[in-house]
């Protein structure tokens, strides 16, 4: 399989974090080669604006429109053409442009170290990252996407390796997430279990499937370089194993890689990591 790598700095802050240079770093480190791959250019979808709308409860709401119609808009083009893009955020706000680049039916591999699942009102943040899960499946926030319904359907939705903490935001955001995802948290996917895991999940459907990698979902032991931590994540080779059967699936339309935070890795030695990680399984 030929990948297409595709850029989109957008970091939900709209303060410049590192997320933002995510993609350069990653194409520093040799990504594009590595993979042997063809270079589908760099969006602009950068929020500048730090200020969080009051209506939608989302910092720079105007510019994650405009981000994920642009997203979209080239996700579209590349799905068109036969291609199979690797989108490089950024954050996990490149998600929901990316699925409604897609056509329907699919199913979401969504791996991260959070659910995602707060809504405008109940983000800490007002960072689109923190909701992006809950967006897609239609439980807000309101007033983001241009139409109605979900962008997939939530029983063909896997959340992957999230750990729930104890703080009452955290019991919250998991009491949010629509009951019909499958969830299988971290403490079910070490050692054995993420190859069983994975070859189950690549066995159990015919659809075709996006795989989304927040790179939170690796402990912070092995990957520091994150914005928010959480503790009791996968090693590399958990990550390793569970993926490797969805890719040789054969059923990926395409893979996104969010979270990076390259200012907590200013020799670039987790972005190699990285890259390492993403040669071996994207190639599989
Ligand atoms: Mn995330």
């Amino acid at each position: 399989m030929r990948w297409s790598v595709l850029d989109a700095p957008l970091e939900s802050s709209g303060r410049g974090r590192g997320e933002r240079r995510a993609p350069v770093a990653l194409r520093t480190a040799g990504l594009v080669a590595r993979l042997g791959a063809e270079d589908a250019g760099a969006l602009a979808t950068v929020i500048t604006d730090p200020v969080r709308d009051p209506e939608t409860g989302v910092i720079g709401a105007e510019q994650v429109r405009e981000a994920i119609r642009d997203i979209s808009a080239r996700v579209m083009e590349l799905n068109a053409a036969g291609r199979h893009p690797l989108v490089l955020g950024g954050d996990c706000g490149i998600l929901p442009g990316i699925l409604l680049g897609l056509p329907s039916g699919f199913e979401l591999w969504f791996l991260d170290g959070h659910a995602d699942f707060h809504d405008g009102r109940t983000s800490p943040t007002g960072e689109v990252a923190d909701m992006d899960l809950s967006l897609v499946t239609d439980h807000g926030p309101t007033g983001i996407l241009d139409r109605e319904g979900p962008l997939v359907d939530p029983d063909q939705v896997h959340l992957l390796g999230h750990r729930p903490s104890a703080g009452a935001e955290s019991v919250a955001e998991a009491a949010r997430v629509d009951p019909a995802i499958h969830q299988v948290p971290a403490d079910r996917l070490r050692g054995p279990d993420a190859a069983r895991v994975g070859r189950e999940l690549a066995a159990a459907g015919a659809n075709f499937a996006w795989l989304h990698l927040d790179l939170d979902v690796l402990d912070p032991l092995v990957l520091p370089a994150v914005t928010y931590p959480e503790p009791g994540g996968l090693d590399w080779s958990d990550l390793t194993a569970l993926v490797t059967p969805l890719v040789r699936s054969g059923r990926l339309l395409g893979v996104s890689v969010a979270d990076l935070n390259a200012d907590e890795d200013p020799d670039g030695r987790h972005a190699e990591r990285v890259v390492d990680v993403l040669a071996d399984v994207l190639t599989a």
